[in-house]
């Protein structure tokens, strides 16, 4: 099947893929492209971060989530929501970098179809000291008919909702990864004739993962249950006294693309730097909900320590949620200790 041969373009394999479906009306295909634009756009700020001031460096603002942004956060932001609301197939976008969403015009929210819920850019603390970052992005189809704005309501979906799901590494290359729910593939972007190739074909994770990846520096704030697990995970158990590889690049999208390709499991529990035991630090619709769909066709499993990522129904656009990502053996471990220690 040329679709899925390595070396065909993103868009020849989009474009391959929709005439499978025979309700494909070629907005999906054009939505896609847009978002695959963007990445190349993104990406290219990204390459020169560290030669111009304007793009390293913190913003001066906040956001909704009280961090302060860097520039480049800010500029993802702008390329994602400016090219997408033009489209006039994507009525709004939920963005970790807006505290409201951000509605496309009248004009162009005539016959959009689509909803966009992105993290534009992913591991910003990481991007002033050149270590990989990514953008992640979930589309999903409005409730609300059309003709009537859409609202946050329309983006309170529960994952397993999602159309489609992906992220975009800016990592030693650019790589863009998607499900629509058949297969996951990559697509590695050739700078010299800036195309995305086919890099990996339905990719699939092992069902025993061999890395776990985790801020341990929050280990003071940790439970009996997350005490327990990493201890397992480190060979300092009764269960197991065989060590995993440890990794944690604190980028998101960086350890979960790694764990992806080597088998694993990154886990962000409830506690918090600050301590707080709340929801951890991960936003629900634009990190854990792609990344669990993509999980999820690539073989793994998501879960928030008891329930599936994709089972759980949003209440809020900004919501976070614990996450406990990768091999399936290793997250059904980790809902296992954190029942088991934590009565
Ligand atoms: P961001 O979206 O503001 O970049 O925050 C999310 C990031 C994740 O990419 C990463 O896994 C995590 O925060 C790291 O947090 P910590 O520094 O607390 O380990
Ligand atoms: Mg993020």
């Amino acid at each position: 099947m040329v679709a899925e041969k390595i070396g065909t373009t993103l868009s020849q394999h989009i474009i391959e893929t929709q005439k499978d479906f025979p309700q494909a009306s070629g907005r999906f295909t054009r939505v896609f492209n847009e978002l695959a634009t963007c990445g190349k756009i993104i990406s290219s700020y990204v390459r020169r971060a560290g030669i111009t001031a304007e793009i390293t460096g913190k913003k001066g603002s906040v956001n909704v989530q009280g961090e302060e942004q860097a520039k480049l956060d800010v500029i993802a932001h702008n390329i994602f929501v400016n090219r997408l609301l033009e489209t006039g197939l994507v009525a709004a976008i939920s963005s970790e970098e807006s505290d409201e969403i951000v509605e496309a015009d009248e004009e162009n929210s005539r016959n959009a179809n689509y909803i966009i819920s992105t993290d534009p850019l992913d591991g910003s603390s990481n991007i002033d000291v050149n270590v990989s970052i990514g953008t992640i992005f979930s589309l999903m189809k409005r409730k609300t008919p059309l003709g009537e704005r859409v609202s946050k309501e329309d983006f309170l979906q529960k994952g397993s909702e999602q159309i489609a799901a992906g992220y975009i590494l800016y990592g030693s290359s650019t790589i863009f990864t998607y499900t629509s729910g058949h297969g996951v593939f990559c697509f590695t972007l050739d700078p010299t004739i800036g195309e995305y190739l086919l890099s990996h074909s339905r990719l699939k994770i092992a069902e025993e993962g061999t890395t776990y990846s985790v801020n341990e520096g929050n280990r003071k704030f940790w439970n009996k249950g997350e005490e327990e697990l990493v201890c397992y995970f480190q060979g300092n158990h009764a269960e197991n006294d065989k060590p995993y590889t440890g990794r944690y690049i604190g980028s998101l999208v960086a350890d979960f693309h790694r764990n992806l390709l080597k088998s694993g499991i990154y886990l962000y529990p409830k506690a918090t730097k600050d301590g707080k035991q709340d929801n951890g630090k991960l936003r629900l619709l634009y990190e854990a909900m792609p990344l669990a769909l993509i999980m999820k066709e690539a073989g793994g499993f998501s879960s928030d320590g008891e329930k599936d990522i994709l089972e759980i129904v949003p209440t809020e656009i900004h919501q976070r949620v614990p996450l406990f990502i990768g091999s399936k053996r290793e997250v059904n471990l980790a809902k296992e200790f954190l029942h088991k220690y934590n009565p």
